[in-house]
């Protein structure tokens, strides 16, 4: 397994000689931000992200994420056009030796909360997702507590986006994903790069929005559509987790064993039976998840690609970007190292 770490570019206050320190760091995730949605991303610029990062002793292991257009995700006429720059996108990644490329399937929000600086008792802060809190809110009226989704698009912008979803029921996302599966995974084939499709998160639909990337049934639709490990995931703990229905352990001993798990995400969360949770601690007893077991059946099932520990609290009065911090990923971080020396000594 390869510990590796987010990084979100040279703006990043989380610099990548501050993840170097990490012990154990080998890997960085990380994009190309300034590249609009639906763009192909030019070779000069992958391979000058590529050197930024070597030049730090670190290996570029996975983009997380090349964003799927919505015209995609809607199965609109335009998408072809989309969808031949993501294969041109996909090519240029595998021609610089970037061998995994993130990617997700959510409508309109990525991963949602209703609150991102909620204080813990210990006086840290952490991300929460209450239920009825989001049942509650309107997006269109911007009234959505988010990093930063909702300010991808102008309130018309959203509305007009919303109302193109009203008649795309989980069937028709499914077989738009399948369409730009059929057209991308020969060319990721082609270019030997793996697709890792990140869950939906929470894993389940919100705001009216369809959301079919949320359990194990839907994981094995999914890397059936086309039977190739350049079809395979992007197993997110805290988010699949976050639904007491979706057993972990489980779910990555059957995926690993198939060779489908292509990258890992580690966090945990502490969710209760109504929907909603709270991210905390990486460590297995601040929260609902087994992170120990988690571990092993990923070491069981023979997964040996990228890990990284995922969204930490704010914690020693660091600030910055929700869930992104140095402190409590790098803590993250040791607390994988630890947990896997002991299960490949035992
Ligand atoms: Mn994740």
């Amino acid at each position: 397994m390869k510990l590796s770490f987010r990084w979100y570019g040279l703006d990043d206050p989380v610099t990548l000689e501050k993840i170097r320190q990490i012990p154990g760091m080998k890997g960085i995730i990380t994009a190309i931000y300034d590249v609009p949605i639906g763009e192909i991303w030019p070779m000069d610029k992958i391979i000058a992200l590529k050197k930024e990062v070597e030049k730090h002793n670190l290996e570029l292991i996975a983009i997380e994420s090349v964003p799927v257009h919505e015209d995609i995700k809607l199965g609109l006429s335009t998408r072809d056009k989309y969808i031949k720059n993501y294969k041109e996108t996909i090519k240029n990644l595998g021609k610089a030796g970037i061998g995994i490329v993130t990617y997700n399937f959510m409508p309109v929000f990525d991963w949602t909360r209703s609150s991102i600086d909620n204080k813990m008792e210990d006086g840290s802060i952490n991300l929460i997702y209450e239920h009825k809190k989001v049942l509650e809110m309107d997006p269109v009226k911007g009234e959505l507590d988010l990093p930063g989704w909702a300010t991808n698009y102008e309130q018309k912008q959203l509305k007009e986006l919303l109302q193109k979803y009203e008649d795309l029921s989980e069937e028709g996302l499914w077989r738009n994903l399948e369409y730009f599966l059929k057209s991308v995974v020969p060319v990721a084939e082609k270019s030997d790069v793996k697709l890792a499709i990140h869950p939906d998160d929470p894993p389940w639909s919100i705001f009216g929005l369809p959301r079919i990337v949320t359990n194990k049934q839907n994981l094995k639709r999914l890397v059936n559509i086309i039977d190739s490990p350049s079809n395979g995931l992007a197993i997110c703990t805290g988010s699949l987790g976050s639904d007491p229905n979706n057993n972990m352990s489980e779910i990555i001993e059957y995926f690993s064993k198939k060779d489908r798990l292509n990258f890992l995400h580690f966090r945990n969360v502490k969710h209760d039976k109504n929907k909603n949770f709270y991210e905390v601690a990486h460590l297995s007893s601040e929260g609902s998840l087994d992170m120990y077991s988690i571990l092993k059946s990923a070491v069981d099932g023979g997964f040996d690609g990228p890990i990284r520990p995922d969204h930490g609290r704010m914690i020693w009065g660091e600030e910055g970007r929700a869930g992104y911090g140095l402190f409590d990923r790098a803590l993250g971080a040791t607390y994988i190292n630890g947990l896997l020396e002991a299960i490949f000594k035992n």
